[in-house]
């Protein structure tokens, strides 16, 4: 009699990254988020993302692949380290695109504050989109929708959509009231209207201080509490949701906006960002124009072995924060995924003496 076999039949369709790379990419964002956490509450987010950029690049510099950084700290000349085009690991291995973001939330992580991670995605060369550091305004939403749109194919998400429809659409495929919806999204004055009508709509808001990557990731896991997320952030969080929510069975639509327009800021600032930021535009192929068009969560991560993880630094929606204790030890909490279908919750503890720090449940 046959049996499922199937941790077997998982592994067999997982990619080489994901067979190969995702078991160390764990221990990537989990060096990131023991370094960060050492500087929770301190008040300095700069020193924060700093230790954690390090450990970071300390640790994929160990990893035997030929990594490039599509989604990183910056441009060359503004990032001494996981700038955009620095190659990373050995150099042997598999050919990877990388997209990390080593401390989601530096405000919330200097404050003490919940919601910071360590983050990170990889794919195949020409599987993370290669964009610019801008806004990307989204809605994000989790795999039971995607269901429903694929049974109701005249119903869809859609960004210019008014926010009510999109709530409701989003409440049928839950099988739930407007009501019940939760929307996540950033608390910034360039959102008040969307805040309303997601209010006006019957819909709950959790307002976020930072840290919107996360909560679009939990539109993907049922029990979460996050249904929905909307709104306008960095371009690299949007590419780093998109990485967890095709994992995840879900989705994510949004294009590009530069920061001046989303914040209403006078014409003279958007012209000025505008002049300084379209060479490297149209360098990556995009004009005034395109910078309209909508992206889906295959354009933003098209590779087919896409792995992500990520290590809360701080109390997470879903993660437990690092807990450090004996001198150097520490317990982390990562959620990890590869596009098999594969998905862990890992609970590490990092025992230096074990006599003096046995291990306890
Ligand atoms: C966004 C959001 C991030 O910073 O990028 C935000 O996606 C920046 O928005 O999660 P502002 O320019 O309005 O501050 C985060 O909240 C943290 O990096």
């Amino acid at each position: 009699m046959p049996h499922p076999k199937t941790v077997e039949e998982m592994t067999e369709c997982a990619g080489p990254i994901e067979c190969d790379v995702l078991p160390k990419l764990i221990q990537v964002t989990e060096a990131a988020a023991i370094a960060a956490a050492y500087q929770m509450g301190r008040g300095d987010k700069n020193f924060a993302d700093q230790v954690a950029v390090a450990a970071m690049r300390r640790m994929l510099n160990k990893l035997d692949i030929k990594g490039i950084i599509k989604i990183g700290e910056g441009e060359r000349d503004e990032a001494p380290m996981l700038f955009i085009g620095e190659e990373v690991g050995t150099g042997k291995g598999v050919e990877v695109d990388i997209a990390v973001d080593p401390l989601e939330g530096t405000n919330l992580t200097a404050d003490g504050c919940p919601g910071s991670v360590a983050v990170m995605a990889m794919a195949e060369r020409g599987g993370i989109f290669h964009g610019p550091d801008i806004y990307i305004d989204k809605i994000v939403v989790g795999p039971d929708v995607v269901k429903y749109e694929n049974e109701h194919p005249y119903e869809k998400i859609d960004l210019d959509a008014p926010v009510r429809r999109n709530l409701e659409i989003v409440a049928k495929a839950l099988g739930r009231s407007i009501k019940e919806i939760v929307v996540v999204i950033l608390d910034r004055p360039r959102h008040a209207q969307k805040i309303t009508e997601i209010r006006e709509a019957g819909a709950r808001v959790r307002l976020v201080s930072d840290g919107d990557l996360m909560p679009g990731v939990a539109t993907g896991i049922r029990g979460s509490g996050i249904h929905v997320v909307m709104g306008a952030g960095g371009s690299g969080e949007a590419v780093l949701t998109a990485a967890a929510t095709k994992a995840l069975g879900g989705k994510i639509i949004g294009r590009l906006v530069l920061p001046s327009v989303a914040n209403g800021m006078p014409r003279e600032k958007i012209d000025a960002e505008i002049e300084e930021k379209l060479p490297r535009l149209e360098k990556m192929g995009i004009t005034l124009e395109s910078l309209n068009e909508i992206m889906d969560t295959d354009k933003l991560v098209p590779g087919k072995d896409v792995i992500f993880s990520a290590t809360a630094v701080t109390p997470g929606h879903f993660l437990h924060e690092v807990s450090l204790f004996g001198s150097g030890d520490a317990r982390v909490h990562t959620i990890s995924m590869g596009s098999s279908g594969a998905v862990k919750f890992t609970d590490s503890i990092y025992i230096k003496d074990k006599q003096k720090n046995p291990l306890y449940l």
